[in-house]
């Protein structure tokens, strides 16, 4: 019987449907003695504190409605739901009866508190050991974090891989072994804490659309004999016999690494089958029709949860539910499957929350986030458009898209940044935005990716394309901040005019990032303006990455050059040093921001606003000198007069208009 609701219907009291409501309290009335006799007798037998039991039951009672609403959405024509349910609901009390001390009273504290959308905490994000070599080498660096500012930090895939090629940890082994040069569980348990312990929030990679094609679970089937495969509904990946349907599906598939293979799935010769896998043929997609992987996962993530992750990136989140004919990304199950991993977290550790790591289309990428679904998530538009506003010297893409695409859903937060460990793709909207500014999206990309890759004449950019689809003529670029912002042309030129322009660009992309509304993130190593690093490509597991170049080590050894003045290290972390601490400003606390025209297409100028405190930023965005007229300035921020809390000198319209250095921001304010 199909249940009568839509997908992704909103969760919370009001959200669910009388019907769904009624067949939950049904199904959780039967399993509830049982679970309580189990958790009872648990908590007896390892004299864990008593009322542990009571604080799952009531977390059950508010969340259980949602989490089973979900379940029925996708599973509900399966006779082993309420088996599986089961079965959930026990994994989810032993990860709670297992959870350390420290982190249920994390729990406490936070559950139901948006904690994340704190405009002080700032985040930042690295390799293990690119950054410090191994997780107790990344303990002894949490003061060099304390000094930077920073709140909350995203450790890079962490566990166990196959030897050779794991896309950068993104092929998981074993989400309960570190991988063995990093460490331990206990290394990692013990950073948690000492990190916690500086204020420091943890975020980790739940990487749930894959695994590694050596993990534990394929090893399995391998090993299984060939008849007990048969049955695709049984099994935890997406495997055929032949290449019929793989041939019907790749139809409507899009390549998302197609330098690597073409179409969407791998032989395998154990096996003996094709299997979905959407990256790399090392990395093999989860089989979620199958509601016995959904519970295995959750098990999974909820181990994360023990470790000490206060922030879970949902990694290809919308990849995770496929179906015949359609694109299979962001089809309405996904929301049910997050909401579902959502209700689940709101139970057994509460103090959790989602970070959406969907690099699509904008109406794609907001669809998931949600109190009830993702509460963080990347904020892609914000990334690519700042760089295509350095391409082309025009904000107007930006401010477009910025002034109807910020708003979010109370509790909610975007995670602002200027790159990844990845490529940028270019994901803003052709029909809407681009289109309605006179703009071509495939040849704008086709600019960009040129303009980025150093092809386009003129350009200061020293980026790496990244697979290119001869195809489609698609392509995305790689590279560090600083590389893509010019300066290792510049320095390779020995143009200190152009070094200096280069920096400019750097503060410019990370001061929108700090002054937009959400959570601004700091790939670590980008505060010492670190280039594109060639190494890569003598390394055979990584030379057809070209990802690899904007995932260079810490050079700790240029630290010292912060301290010498005028050096691009020094200008640089000086300049993101001034933008921790100016973000502080109480204008900043609510989301609300006002995007302005001042009549120079080259200027971005933005409101942000909570109560009477307002900052009025103005951001050149070319290399040319911008002048902008007192009365614009007066009207914006309401006042004749302001101080700059960049340092820049104070303005009163008495003595004239406001000037932009190439690539300055003025951040204004009345106080
Ligand atoms: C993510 O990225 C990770 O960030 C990558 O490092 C991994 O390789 C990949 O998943 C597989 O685990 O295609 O180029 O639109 O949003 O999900 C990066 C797709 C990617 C992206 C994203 C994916």
């Amino acid at each position: 019987m199909q249940p009568e609701l839509a997908p992704g219907f909103p969760v919370g009291p009001l959200g669910i449907p009388e019907t769904v409501r009624r067949r939950a309290a049904f199904a959780l009335g039967r399993m509830r003695p049982a679970l309580a006799r189990y958790g009872r007798r648990r908590i007896a037998e390892e004299g864990l504190d008593k009322d542990l039991w009571d604080v799952f039951a009531a977390r059950l009672d508010t969340h259980f409605p949602a989490l089973y609403g979900h379940l029925l959405h996708l599973y509900a024509g399966r006779d082993d739901l309420s088996h599986h349910t089961g079965h959930l609901l026990r994994v989810a009390l032993d990860s709670w009866l297992s959870r350390p001390a420290e982190l249920r009273h994390r729990d406490a504290a936070r559950d139901g508190v948006a904690w994340h959308t704190n405009p002080d905490i700032v985040a930042a994000v690295c390799y293990v050991d690119r950054f410090a070599g191994d997780l107790p080498g990344l303990t002894a660096r949490i003061p060099y974090l304390e000094r930077l500012g920073v709140g909350l930090l995203h450790l890079m895939p962490l566990f166990d891989v196959p030897p050779g090629q794991n896309d950068g940890g993104y092929a998981v082994s074993d989400y309960r072994v570190v991988r063995p040069d990093l460490g331990t569980i206990d290394d990692l348990r013990a950073l948690a804490s000492a990190l916690h312990d500086a204020g420091i929030d943890l975020a980790l990679d739940f990487v749930f659309n894959h695994t590694a094609s050596d993990h534990r679970w394929a090893e399995e089937l391998r090993a299984a004999a060939p008849e007990s495969i048969e049955d695709e509904d049984r099994n935890p990946y997406l495997m055929f016999p032949d290449r019929t349907f793989p041939d019907r599906y790749d139809r409507s598939l899009r390549e998302i690494f197609p330098e690597t293979r073409s179409g969407s799935f791998s032989f395998d010769p154990g096996l003996d089958r094709w299997v979905w896998t959407t990256f790399n043929d090392f990395q093999w997609d989860l089989n979620y029709t199958n509601p016995d992987v959904f519970v295995r996962m959750s098990g999974e993530m909820l181990a994360l949860a023990n470790m000490g992750a206060d922030v879970l990136r949902l990694d290809a989140v919308a990849f995770t539910w496929k179906q015949p004919g359609t694109s299979s990304e962001s089809l309405p199950e996904v929301h049910d499957l997050v909401r579902a991993y959502n209700a689940l977290v709101r139970i057994a550790a509460p103090a959790m929350v989602f970070l959406s790591e969907a690099i699509v289309h904008p109406d794609e990428v907001v669809s998931y986030i949600d109190p009830a679904e993702c509460q963080l998530s990347y904020n892609p538009l914000q990334m690519a458009l700042g760089w295509e506003a350095l391409a082309t010297r025009d904000t107007r893409l930006l401010r477009q898209s910025l002034s109807h695409r910020l708003d979010l859903p109370a509790g909610c937060a975007w995670l602002n940044y200027v790159r990844s460990h990845d490529d940028i793709g270019w994901t803003f909207d052709d029909d809407v935005d681009a289109a309605g500014l006179g703009i071509n999206g495939v040849d704008h990309r086709a600019f960009l990716n040129r303009f980025y890759t150093g092809r386009f004449p003129g350009s200061f950019a020293q980026g790496l394309a990244f697979q290119e689809n001869p195809g489609t003529g698609d392509a995305r670029v790689a590279g560090t901040t600083a590389s893509l912002a010019g300066l290792e042309k510049a320095l390779s030129e020995e143009k200190p005019a152009e070094v200096d322009l280069a920096i400019g660009r750097i503060l410019a992309l990370y001061g929108i990032a700090f002054a937009l509304p959400g959570m601004p993130l700091i790939y670590l190593g980008d505060e010492l303006a670190t280039l594109n690093d060639h190494g890569y490509r003598d390394d055979p597991d990584r030379a057809a990455d070209s990802r690899w170049a904007n995932r260079p080590r810490m050079a700790w050894d240029r630290l010292p050059l912060v301290d010498r003045a005028g050096t691009p290290e020094a200008k640089v972390s000086e300049g993101l040093a001034r933008l921790v601490l100016v973000r502080r400003h109480p204008a900043f606390a609510s989301p609300e921001t006002i995007v302005h025209d001042v009549g120079d297409d080259a200027v971005l100028a933005f409101t942000r606003q909570t109560g009477e405190d307002a900052v009025l930023i103005l951001a050149n965005w070319t290399e040319r000198t911008i002048v902008i007229p007192s009365g614009t300035v007066a009207r914006l921020l309401k006042a004749p007069a302001a101080i700059d809390l960049l340092g820049g000198a104070p303005w009163s319209g008495t003595v004239g208009p406001v000037k932009l250095a190439p690539y300055q921001q003025r951040w204004l304010t009345v106080r």
